[in-house]
């Protein structure tokens, strides 16, 4: 039996996208959170003792990796090391071998690696297999899994792999677990033979939301059991409420509130993205007296000296009423609906040839079901208003 932590996506000091107007301690809770992941990662592979870690790809955001996330990668292997914790590293689209850096030289528990597939045994249970391979370039031009060699049934093997592979390949090979990395949601591909990805341990974009963490994988011959162990330090949430009984600017007040106190029970930090739904007209003239910025800038106020750390993201207002009164304009909405993504890149395409709008939408992207949504509201409104 081998026992080890499948771990992928680190992206160790990436930039967090689509949040904007941050106050200065929400700001550090953001770019502390890549390494806080890591740190929590080694502070639990210390307290459970693993054979083994396995980082599957883009543990450095960029090919130019930054001395801060090397130093804070560093100092976690050493830590390992201290407890005799071998780490197996691979790199993939992100931290693409090819890159320029200012190298750290990595303690011997940390094995790398190369761009040529390749295979390595670990002194554990007569001798666990390991097979993988590191990105040299963004992109890899052939099919990686041809490269991994098949496999015997005398001992265990693990394979790491970032990027895509089915399960009729699996078969062909017949590894006994395939670690995979290079997605940011964690979840369990095939059962026969075993293959998942671990995901991101940290999101670092308002589209990746709920709790993210890494894999506790246990092999036997035969037979795999993994267990998801949350562990991101911030949280992404989007969270729908209903406002049917809003009347005051302090029931609001509360209603947000309280959301922020029930995130409070279950997360360490969380960003929220809040949505106030069945709005009566009422409800609705109340909150669209106000800008956003404004309300948020006093609900904000409300959290900030409470503990574990929430931060109101953005916050929308989803009306009952205004409905289309017209059948021109209910075909508006109904056109709106039918669209896809291409579609929509076509609409938005004189946004992204703006150089600012395209600039602020690296930073920001677009979720289409809440510009349909929001597009939607503006649009009935300003029909309403006319
Ligand atoms: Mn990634």
């Amino acid at each position: 039996m081998v026992r080890f932590l499948h771990i992928s996506d680190l992206h160790i000091d990436r930039p967090f996208k689509g949040v904007t107007d941050l106050s200065l301690h929400a700001l550090q809770v953001v770019r502390q959170s890549t390494f806080l992941a890591w740190q929590k990662i080694v502070q639990y592979a210390i307290e459970q003792q693993p054979d083994f870690i396995l980082l599957v790809g883009d543990n450095y955001d960029g090919a130019s990796r930054s001395l801060r996330a090397q130093q804070a990668l560093q100092q976690g292997f050493e830590q390992l090391q201290a407890h005799n914790i071998p780490v197996i590293v691979s790199y993939g689209a992100h931290d693409y071998t090819d890159g320029v850096w200012s190298r750290f030289s990595y303690p011997d528990n940390v094995i790398s690696m190369p761009s040529k597939t390749t295979t390595i045994t670990l002194p554990i249970e007569g001798g666990v297999k390991i097979t993988g391979c590191s990105y040299q370039r963004p992109q890899m031009p052939t099919a990686l899994w041809d490269t991994y060699p098949q496999v015997d049934k005398k001992h265990i093997h693990i394979a790491m792999l970032y990027g895509e592979v089915t399960e009729q390949q699996l078969k062909a090979k017949g590894y006994d677990y395939t670690a995979l990395g290079g997605q940011h949601e964690s979840r369990v591909v095939t059962q026969q033979p075993y293959s998942a990805y671990s995901g991101t341990p940290q999101s670092t974009s308002a589209l990746e939301t709920g709790s993210r963490g890494f894999l506790d994988v246990t092999v036997t011959k035969g037979e795999c059991v993994t267990k998801f162990i949350p562990i991101a330090p911030l949280v992404y949430l989007r969270e729908e409420i209903d406002a049917s009984t809003i009347r005051y600017a302090n029931d609001l007040m509360v209603l947000s509130h309280n959301v922020c106190m029930r995130i409070r029970d279950k997360y360490q930090a969380a960003f929220v993205h809040l949505t106030l739904t069945n709005l009566t007209e009422e409800g609705s003239k109340l909150w669209h007296s106000t800008t956003e910025v404004e309300w948020l800038k006093v609900l904000r106020e409300m959290e900030s000296e409470q503990l574990p750390f929430v931060w109101l993201a953005k916050m929308e207002a989803v009306t009952n009423a205004p409905r289309p009164t017209t059948n021109a304009a209910q075909q508006v909405i109904e056109t709106m609906h039918s669209w896809k993504e291409d579609d929509w890149q076509h609409v938005l395409a004189s946004l992204y040839q703006n150089g600012t709008a395209s600039r602020l939408l690296q930073e920001t992207p677009i979720d289409v079901s809440t510009l349909l949504r929001e597009a939607e509201q503006l649009f009935l409104r300003k029909m309403q208003e006319s």
